[in-house]
């Protein structure tokens, strides 16, 4: 048999017999001409029946092969997976790429129901319930292709660099982040909890002497909330790296992976993002804009929005704000805020050798929203456990985690970044559900 040809690759194909395979997206099925749209996973492409035979012609040899070709698709429902052969013609009239191939064998391969459960209009709720139909659409498709191109890039930083990729387990017998928001499951006789975060594992490689790492891998939050950015099954991406002065260091790999990374993006996607999307991709330049906390507090109240507790994190609208700022003053669409307070911060930050009230810590804020959190690590087990202690902590349960602070361990930093996040501002996405292949939330299990 003739080897398929992807859609994409049909304009730069010679005129003549092609084979091409995909799914059935439109059908207009005319008294002496049908028309269908197939679309692969690279594209959609015109075929053409102009022989179409609606009656028995005796006088026509090939009757019975134009009849049944014309009635296979009368009956072609939208979705149905079918294999075309069939002669490619480059025709500039055709708006569709420019080519369309007349049909010479249809073969359907597996029929879709007809009725389509997925409306041009329906909401996120159904469209998740029927994903795999949603992910059909070329915006959709176009989600993950950049999704690969980012990771793939911030790989190549990593492999330049030397870091070597780990992989972390999920089931654990403690706490990663806080006790808040932690999802308990049946362990044989006992009970286990799901990774928050790689936070304790990456820095164990640290103690094994791995220097850099990273890993891409779920993180599960039993979060109640139903924001545009919360989902309880999320990727994060992680990295953490040995020998650092401060998070200074932390922030500079952060950066060029985001320019890598967006870079990638725009080269490879830009074009068709700006079609399907309307936007256009902005590499950002370094370095990023830096404002401790506090000071972005105070912009952001002179800007009129007062953050509500003075002793907290920046909340959604302080996000929003500090961005604003940061992209009138400095034409900037990402910014670090650093310098965290120790209260709001976890125990295993390092503390501001000049002010012990401040951690050396960031967050990264793109677009208007929080996209990562990362810092210096405390190495030293004496003041590790007693920060523990000072967060109520039991120095118990940190037992393991403690003893690989106990043979040895180098200055190390780190950073948290929520991969569904990045791609939802980056694209311009009103919601995660829109950018995670099956978003997990407080009540959505399926499919
Ligand atoms: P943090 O808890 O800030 O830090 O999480 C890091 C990043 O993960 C993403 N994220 C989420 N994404 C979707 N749904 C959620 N419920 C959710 N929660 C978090 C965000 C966030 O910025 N261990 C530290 C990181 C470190 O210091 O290395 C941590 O987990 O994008």
């Amino acid at each position: 048999m003739q080897e398929r040809v992807l859609i994409k690759d049909l304009a730069a194909h010679e005129d003549g017999p092609v084979r091409v395979s995909g799914w059935v997206e439109k059908v207009r099925d005319q008294k002496f001409v049908q028309f269908v749209v197939l679309r692969d996973e690279t594209g959609a492409v015109q075929l053409v029946n102009g022989g179409v035979l609606r009656e028995a012609d005796p006088e026509n040899p090939r009757s019975d092969i134009l009849l049944e070709r014309t009635g296979t698709i009368t009956e072609l429902t939208h979705g149905t997976f079918i294999t075309v052969t069939g002669e490619l013609q480059h025709n500039e009239r055709v708006k569709l790429g420019g080519v369309e191939i007349q049909i010479d064998k249809i073969e359907v391969v597996t029929r879709a129901l007809p009725d389509n459960p997925v409306a041009d209009d329906s909401g996120i709720d159904v469209r998740l319930d029927w994903r795999f139909l949603d992910l059909r659409r070329p915006e959709q498709n176009l989600v993950f292709r950049v999704q690969t191109t980012f990771l793939h890039a911030l790989r190549q930083v990593w492999v330049e660099r030397g870091f070597i990729e780990i992989q972390t387990p999920k089931l654990m017998a403690s706490a990663s982040e806080s006790r808040a928001e932690l999802f308990e499951v049946e362990y044989f006789e006992g009970k286990a909890f799901l990774a928050q975060s790689p936070q304790f594992f990456k820095q164990m490689a640290q103690a094994a002497g791995f220097g850099g790492i990273f890993e891409v891998g779920p993180a599960f939050r039993a979060d109640p909330s139903f924001t545009s950015r919360h989902a309880t099954e999320f990727t994060s991406i992680d990295a953490e790296l040995s020998w650092i002065d401060s998070h200074e260091d932390v922030m500079e790999l952060h950066e060029e992976l985001m320019v890598a990374g967006i870079t990638a993006v725009k080269e490879k996607h830009g074009a068709e993002i700006e079609k399907l999307f309307g936007i256009e991709i902005e590499v950002p330049s370094r370095p990023f804009p830096r404002i401790p906390l506090a000071e972005a507090k105070e912009i952001v109240k002179e800007r009129g929005y007062e953050v509500p507790r003075a002793d907290a994190d920046m909340d959604p609208e302080g996000e929003r704000q500090i961005a604003a700022y940061a992209k009138e003053k400095f034409g900037h669409d990402f910014v670090f805020l650093t310098d965290y307070a120790a209260s709001i911060r976890p125990f295993y930050h390092m503390l501001n050798e000049e002010d012990p009230s401040l951690t050396k810590s960031y967050d990264l804020i793109y677009r208007g929203t929080e996209i990562s959190t990362g810092a210096q690590r405390e190495h030293r087990v004496e003041v590790l456990e007693e920060q523990a202690k000072a967060k109520g902590m039991d120095p118990a349960e940190l037992a393991f985690y403690l003893d690989f602070f106990r043979y040895g361990m180098p200055a190390h930093g780190g950073f948290g970044m929520g991969l569904n996040r990045v791609l939802m501002l980056m694209l311009h996405q009103p919601s995660i559900r829109e950018t995670t292949y099956l978003f997990r939330g407080p009540n959505r299990l399926l499919p």
